[in-house]
């Protein structure tokens, strides 16, 4: 059975207790039973984890690449939160390990300030989803099993 990596940066642990004409009142713990049921059905184990770290963000991908290498992982989503528009870090992390990553984000970047409308992560990225809520959760996983 291959792994899916779900991984959040930074402020995604606050979703649902503020802003949620923005991101939704579900939270981040609603967020991983979404996803662990959306595993569930398409056959896939899940790692799911959220940081407030980018260096974190960047030993996780790294990680994720080393269970590439091993054959065991179908695909990192990755909704990298305000480090989508500023990381080169993560960007170098993504590139060269040869995984499928699909970049999520909760809201539509492009229809908010144009300072969300650059992605660092894009240009690395297998697919990118935005503006389908958290569900965009549940229908990323099942891209990545449209994948293998
Ligand atoms: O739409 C998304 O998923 C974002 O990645 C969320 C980031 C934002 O910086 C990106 O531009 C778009 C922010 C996550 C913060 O989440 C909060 C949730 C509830 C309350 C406060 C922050």
């Amino acid at each position: 059975m291959k792994t899916v990596f779900v991984l959040n940066g930074p402020n995604l642990n606050l979703l649902g207790t503020r802003e949620p004409q923005v991101y939704g009142s579900q939270t981040l713990d609603d967020v991983q039973v979404l996803c662990e049921r959306a595993c569930a059905a398409n056959g896939f184990a899940l790692e799911f984890r959220q940081t407030n770290h980018e260096g974190t963000l960047v030993d996780w991908l790294h990680e994720a690449g080393h269970l590439h290498a091993a054959g065991t992982l179908a695909g990192v989503i990755l909704n990298a939160g305000a480090y989508t528009h500023t990381s080169v870090a993560l960007h170098d992390a993504i590139k060269g390990t040869g995984i499928t990553l699909i970049e999520l984000h909760i809201s539509n970047v492009h229809a908010r300030e144009a300072f969300r409308h650059h992605s660092y992560i894009s240009p690395v990225a297998k697919s990118v989803m935005a503006g389908f809520g958290v569900n965009g959760y549940a229908l990323a996983i099942a891209g990545l099993a449209g994948m293998q």
